[in-house]
């Protein structure tokens, strides 16, 4: 497949800090008061996230949505500054006003994430047409769930983008799950790819399991978008495997599915896979979890220890037009 092999190495460490970063999360989620709002998390998908940001260069854009915890790791954030304000503290990237579900990280080029459904496309689009426009050579990579695909939203951005040919990379993270709803209930068609041909622009499903093959789709998508051939759509084919957040009981997903699946993680996949191609070694591997362990421990150490914003600094920063 011709990737280097430190990219590969770069996805194996974002998806093992990601889960591990969550894992945490889960946990800290069920001590009453300790984190504001919903946890949302994306055990299991990390893939997607990991394996698009790693085709992209430092000054491409993504945009994210509720589930955006490993699209901005992967894109690197700081854990610190991202558990800071996971925790609705002074410290954290947006200095505690947004919280864990509208997140924004504007020094890795990742200037919003919406929880609105459906929200991130036209913004996307937005972003590369401003690119388009000034003649820069970057790319702008919208993540959003097949929940999201069936908003009038994410079709008008479509639409657009491949009129005016911009380089967008729109990126369905297909979870099966929508909320409590299966895909099939809400999309007649099985394939979110196909929906492509509608708008003439490039489609294609990979196994959003796989980093490696992610990374293949969106480097292709990018190589495209710069020639200014337009934008992509990538269907991404993972799964949910936790609640749509951490107090949703799962109660309408299979045991036996969510078994399946776990069985398919990307994480163990991409690591075997090295390891076997003598690519990286078990000593590299563990390193890797060590670390990953560390970052984490010192990003709720940082959290824990920052103070909460000032009640008077929620009208600081705020843009009255
Ligand atoms: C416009 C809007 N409608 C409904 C909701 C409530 N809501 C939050 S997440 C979600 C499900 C989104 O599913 P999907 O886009 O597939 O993303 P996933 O949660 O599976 O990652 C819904 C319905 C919302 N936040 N915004």
């Amino acid at each position: 497949m011709n990737i280097p092999e430190e990219k590969q190495k770069e996805m194996l460490w974002t998806m093992l800090l990601s889960r591990r970063f969550e894992d945490e999360l889960a946990e800290l989620c069920k001590i009453e008061g300790k984190i504001p709002g919903m946890t949302i998390l994306s055990t299991g998908q990390e893939a997607v996230g990991s394996g698009a940001c790693a085709a992209l260069a430092p000054e491409d854009v993504i945009i994210s949505n509720h589930r955006s915890h490993n699209h901005l790791l992967a894109k690197g954030a700081d854990p610190n500054a991202l558990m800071a304000e996971i925790y609705c503290k002074r410290t954290g990237c947006n200095k505690g006003k947004s919280g864990t579900l509208h997140l924004a990280v504007p020094e890795v080029n990742a200037p919003c994430t919406s929880t609105v459904v459906g929200a991130g496309p036209p913004i996307a689009v937005g972003q590369a047409f401003a690119q388009q426009y000034k003649g820069e050579q970057r790319v702008t990579v919208c993540f959003f769930g097949d929940g999201a695909a069936a908003e009038g939203s994410v079709h008008e951005a479509m639409n657009l983008a491949a009129l005016w040919r911009l380089p967008v990379i729109f990126i369905c993270e297909n979870n099966v799950y929508a909320g409590a709803q299966r895909y099939e209930e809400h999309a007649p068609n099985p394939s979110m790819a196909d929906r492509a041909t509608a708008y003439a622009m490039p489609g294609e499903a990979v196994d959003g399991n796989d980093a490696l093959a992610v990374y293949q789709a969106v480097r292709d998508a990018r190589e495209r978008a710069l020639a200014g051939e337009g934008p992509s759509l990538i269907e991404c084919k993972t799964y949910r495997c936790r609640g749509h957040g951490e107090a949703d009981p799962q109660h309408y997903q299979p045991k036996e599915e969510i078994c399946a699946w776990q069985e398919k993680c990307p994480i163990p996949r991409l690591r075997d896979d090295l390891l076997s191609q003598g690519l990286i070694t078990p000593e590299e591997v563990r390193d890797m979890e060590a670390r990953a362990e560390a970052v984490v421990k010192e990003a709720v150490r940082f959290a824990e220890d920052s103070p909460f914003p000032n009640p008077e600094e929620a009208l600081e920063d705020v843009l009255v037009a």
